[in-house]
Order: C-alpha cells, then structure tokens, then sequence
C-alpha cells in the first residue's frame, strides 16, 4: 500500500480561509509534515490538494490509499480562495487533483476523481467496468451526491461550524428557532435514503460493490462519517456496514478517518466546554 506523502499548507490566512470548514478545523486536525530528513522520494504522480476535516476529501483520501495510488496529499487549509487556487480551480474546491494527462491539469469532485484514478489504472475491484455493473456504482454515488449528502451536510453543518449554503434557512439571518427545525427536518430526512443504499444498491451483499467495497461503499461510509457529530442513531446495519469497510480496507481507511473523528470530537467538546 502506498503511504501518502503529506505536505502542510503555509501560514493560513485567516481571509483565505475555505467556505465549508471553520477556523479550528485546521488547528485540530494539524498534523506534522513528513519526518525532516526522510530520504526524498521520487515525485509522486498525482497531487492530492485536500483538507483533513471534510468527508468529501476523506473519500478519495480513503481511495487513493486502498488503491495503492502514488500520490501526495497537499493540506489546501487557508489556499482554496488564493488567486493561484482559483486560476487552477475556480470553483474552489476539494478534494482536488493535479494529474499530468487531465486537458485542464485539475480535477475537482470526489466521485469524478475515484472514477477518473481507477479508470487511469485499472482499478476494476473499486470500479467495475462492465456496464451494468459500473452503472450501479454509478447510481449509488449519484444518489448519494446529490440527494443524501445535501441532508446530511444541512443536519450537520450547523454542529460542525461549517457555513451552509446560500439560500438555506441555515445560511440566513432567520431566527434560531427556524434554523433548528430546518435542522432536525433534513435530519429526519436522512433514514429514507439511508435505507434506500441498504435495501436497494447493498441487496444483501456485504457492499454495493460486492464482496469487496467499490469506490460508492467509501463514499458512502465517508458520508456517513460526520452523522457522529449529531449523535445520529444509525440504524444497526449501516454500523456494522461501516465497521467492516474499515476492517477491510484498514489503516487506508482509518488513517484518513481520524482527521474527520479528530475534528468531530473537538467541536463537541467545544460545544460542551
Ligand atoms: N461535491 C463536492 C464537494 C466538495 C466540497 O464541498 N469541498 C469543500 C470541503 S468539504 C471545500 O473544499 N471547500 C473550500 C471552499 O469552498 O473554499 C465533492 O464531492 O468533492
């Protein structure tokens, strides 16, 4: 398995800071850069920009160690919003690649990265290639983009101290009393797809991918990741489900993990201190 390289970001700038993570983020999901004085590896392939605390990052993070990938993680804490971030990116986000064969030298969206890497190498246990196969894959993690996560982000968000987006009852001047029943509607809103990824894409398998977690099963217990910071009642399936990725995939699973369990547990004892 290939260790990832990690470099820190410089001096954050507290103007520079990203959107979607608060200012302790960084702080306490620091940590050290690479041993000083470890002998200088070759230049690895991919560029990895991420930033420790998000579940999105934490998906190809996840990735690109199970797969082996030769790559190296850069800390974009502080950077997302630089002009020379927003030249490469202007949508500002990560989790984001640098790859030498990509017509724009970039990619951003976690999916599009996983899909893109095991594609470029093969990958076919994470990312089958016969169609019909692929195309669940597929189906899960469009789902899962576009219909899960945004519950999961505005039941979240508020507790991670993550600002939510323009136009959500979160995002407003609204007053506290709406923004909380917003907050336990999406909340609520959660079970019902939830179940949908155990009923219909798992279908009795150990994971949508199989016997063996596919790039949607990261994803997807990535997800579930930051439901702990609401004390979320899974249901029993979905822990034991996220238990055996973790136990599958080990420290390619549980290394990246811990920055988000890291980042969690402080913004919990924050909210009790
Ligand atoms: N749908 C995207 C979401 C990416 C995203 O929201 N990234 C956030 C971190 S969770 C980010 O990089 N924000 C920095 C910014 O907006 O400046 C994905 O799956 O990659």
């Amino acid at each position: 398995m290939a260790k990832a390289a990690v470099k820190s970001a410089k001096k954050p700038a507290a103007k520079a800071a990203p959107k979607t993570v608060a200012k302790s983020a960084a702080k306490a999901a620091a940590k050290p850069a690479a041993k000083a004085g470890a002998k200088p590896a070759k230049k690895p392939a991919v560029k990895l920009n991420m930033l420790r605390p998000s579940v999105n990052n934490m998906s190809v993070r996840v990735f690109a160690r199970a797969a082996g990938l030769d790559h190296a993680e850069t800390d974009a804490w502080g950077h997302t919003r630089s002009p020379e971030f927003l030249a490469r990116n202007p949508a500002h986000l990560t989790p984001m690649i640098e790859d030498k064969g990509l017509p724009r030298g970039v990619l951003w969206e976690s999916c599009a990265i996983m899909q893109y890497l095991a594609n470029k190498h093969g990958l076919e246990k994470f990312y089958p290639k016969a169609p019909a196969k692929r195309a669940m894959i597929d189906s899960a993690m469009f789902y899962l983009v576009g219909t899960l996560y945004p519950y999961v982000a505005r039941a979240t968000y508020p507790a991670l101290g993550f600002p939510q987006y323009a136009g959500e009852v979160g995002h407003s001047d609204a007053n506290p009393d709406k923004k909380s029943e917003a907050q336990k509607a999406a909340m609520a809103a959660i079970a019902e797809p939830l179940e949908v990824f155990h009923s219909f894409f798992r279908d009795g398998k150990p994971f949508i991918g199989g016997k063996n977690p596919s790039i949607a099963d990261i994803r997807l217990a990535a997800t579930l990741e930051f439901l702990a910071v609401i004390d979320y009642a899974l249901p029993k399936w979905a822990k034991e489900y996220m238990a055996a990725l973790e136990k599958k995939l080990g420290k390619a699973y549980a290394e990246p993990a811990g920055d988000v369990r890291g980042y969690i547990a402080h913004v919990k004892s924050q909210a009790k201190a």
